[in-house]
Parts: structure tokens; sequence; C-alpha cells
């Protein structure tokens, strides 16, 4: 048997081991493992498809790691099956990575039915969307239903984790005023949720003041899904209270989407979207190993530093190369 078939079947066993390898070989840069990745994918695809993913983000120190645990550990309790994927676009190890991560993760850590999944270090070839994807893919495999994709710092990768999961989930603290902790206009938007973490004790009052703030500030963003307000809930991640709320707004949410068919319409967008994608940039590694192509297109980099050619013109040029056209036949 092909070493990916054993994989495959391991992994559909749920073997918790398999599924780490899996995520390896789909987060390997090497060109073979490539090939095997694929093929281990395409096996699996038929089984892949029926978790509810949620990207989770939020500033540093919000309780990200602490809410995961509490709000898993409820997912856990429903007899669910759990998966937690980081990603971290600096891949720099440390604070807010997984791994180091433990202790705030203690309830999880333990149990059997969860799958947890640190970012890898290094940058992977085709990037935190391809990687997250086959993640994905690959947990659902594995027969995980409810998947929590977390990243880690308010960066660029939110837009990236918002085309590979359904619903996303934005955690903040209260406080922050006017300026609502600097969380981006663009963040606000891919939010289905917020939710107003660290609601006890003295901060409790500021939290539903906070939660207030948000509901007017989300007025003024465009809603995700038209005719779907976006819930503003709070809950502390260390007391419990209000856990149990996320996990019932994000279901409701869910079967919102699905029995309106945005569920459906945002995953075939999702997929085609990526489709695009990877159709671009492995157009471009393909061409970028001919050494004509490579030449000319560092020629044109430098004309384009020089600012002896345009931008477009440097691309038009390079794009008429790949197509073998002369660029001064001016058919282009
Ligand atoms: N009072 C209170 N403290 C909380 C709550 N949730 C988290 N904390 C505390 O906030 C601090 C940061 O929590 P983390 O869970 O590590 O936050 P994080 O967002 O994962 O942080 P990074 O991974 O560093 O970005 C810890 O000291 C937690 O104990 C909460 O609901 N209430
Ligand atoms: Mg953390």
């Amino acid at each position: 048997m092909p070493v990916t078939s054993e994989l495959a079947e391991a992994v559909s066993a749920g073997d918790r081991r398999a599924l780490a390898r899996a995520i390896t070989l789909v987060e390997s840069t090497r060109g073979d493992h490539h090939r095997q990745a694929e093929d281990l994918i395409d096996e699996l695809l038929p089984t892949t498809g029926g978790a509810l993913r949620i990207g989770i983000t939020g500033p540093p120190g919000v309780g990200k790691s602490t809410f995961i645990d509490a709000f898993g550990s409820r997912v856990l309790d429903r007899g669910q099956r759990l998966a937690v994927l980081a990603v971290d676009p600096s891949s720099t190890a440390g604070r807010g990575s997984i791994l180091g991560d433990k202790t705030r993760m203690a309830s999880l850590a333990g149990r059997d039915d969860v799958f947890i999944r640190p970012s890898p270090s290094g940058g992977a070839l085709g990037g935190i969307g391809r990687r997250t994807r086959d993640a994905i893919a690959l947990c659902e495999a594995a027969g995980y239903d409810l998947i929590l994709v977390e990243t880690v710092g308010v960066g660029q990768s939110e837009t990236t984790v918002a085309t590979v999961t359904d619903l996303f989930l934005l955690l903040v603290a209260p406080g922050g005023g006017d300026d609502l902790q600097g969380i981006k206009r663009g963040i606000m938007e891919l939010a289905d949720l917020v939710v107003v973490n660290k609601a006890d004790g003295d901060l409790a009052a500021l939290a539903e003041q906070t939660a207030g703030d948000y509901r007017l500030a989300l007025h003024l963003v465009r809603s995700k899904h038209p005719g779907i307000d976006t819930p503003v809930l709070t809950c502390s991640s260390t007391g419990g209270r209000g856990i149990d709320e996320v996990l019932v707004s994000l279901t409701e949410l869910r079967d919102q989407l699905d029995a309106s068919g945005a569920l459906a319409r945002l995953r075939a967008d999702q997929a085609v979207a990526q489709l695009t994608d990877e159709i671009g940039s492995a157009l471009f590694a393909r061409a970028e190993a001919d050494e004509r192509f490579a030449a000319c297109h560092r020629d044109l980099e430098q004309a384009v530093v020089d600012r002896t050619l345009s931008v477009s013109a440097a691309a038009r040029q390079l794009i008429d190369v790949l197509f073998d056209r002369s660029p001064a036949d001016g058919s282009a």
C-alpha cells in the first residue's frame, strides 16, 4: 500500500499521531512531500467538510488561550470532538504559541477527544491559507466536529483565516474607549460574533459598557451577512460565565447560515477563490523554474526599482515572455 494510503487510513481511524504526521506533511516545503500531501488530501476529500470551522482572534493578552480552554471544555462536554489549530504568521516561538500554552489550556490538554496543533515554525510552501485549509480538511477526515483556528496576534492573518473558516469570533477585553483597542475596522467586518472577555469582578460593569460600545460601532461597519446583526456577548473565561452562551450563539448563527444557503455559498466562494489563488502561485512557481523567465524577471525587477519602467509595463513584458510572445509585437 502506498505510504499516503496507509496514513489516510490511520487519519480516518482517528489516530491523533497520524493526524499530526499528516499535518506535518502538508506543512512541509519539500517538493516530494507536497505531492504526497496532495495525494493524501485527495484520498480523504470525500470525508471532509463535516465540521464547523471557527476562526478566533483578539489582541495579545485578551484571554484567547483561557477562552479556548473554557469554551473547548464545553464543546467536549457536549460529546463533540474538538481540534484547535494555531496560525502564527510571524512564526516566532514564544508568546502566543499554543506550544508554550499548556498551562493556559490545562483542562483541554489532558483530554483525548481534543487535538491541539501549535503553529508551525518557519515559512511553509503555499502560505498559511493552504496550510490551514489542508489541516482543517485532515481534522475533518479524522472526525473532529468543531475546529477552532486561532490567529496569534492581531495582524494580517485574520483575513486569510476568514477564507478557510465558516464563522469568525473576535475576542476583546473590557475598556478601550473610543479607539476600541485599536481593533481595525477590517477585522470588525470579518467578525460574526464579538465577545468581551474578562467580564468578572471589577471589570464586569466595564465589560457591559464595552459590549455596548461595540454594538454601536458595529452599526457603522458593513454587516457580514445581510440581515443578521453581529451579536456582541460578554463572558468570563476564568469564571466560566457566558461561555455556554457563546457556543449557543455560534450554533444559532451556523444554523441560520445553513438554512439560508449562505454557508454553502460561503464555502463555494472560498473554494473558487482558493483555486484562483493556487493557480496564480503555482503558475508563477512553474514559470520561475524557467531560466529565461527568471532572468527576465530579475531584469524587470531592477528596471522597476530604477524607475526606468512602470510596474504594469514590466508585468506585461514578463507575461509576454511566459506566453512566448515578443514584447515588441504589441499584441498584448
Ligand atoms: N479576570 C479575568 N482574567 C482573565 C480571563 N481570561 C483570561 N484572563 C487572564 O488574562 C491573562 C492572559 O490570558 P491568555 O489566555 O494567556 O491570553 P491570550 O489572548 O491567549 O494571550 P496571548 O496568547 O499572549 O496573546 C491571563 O493572566 C489570564 O488568566 C477572564 O475571563 N477574566
Ligand atoms: Mg494565547
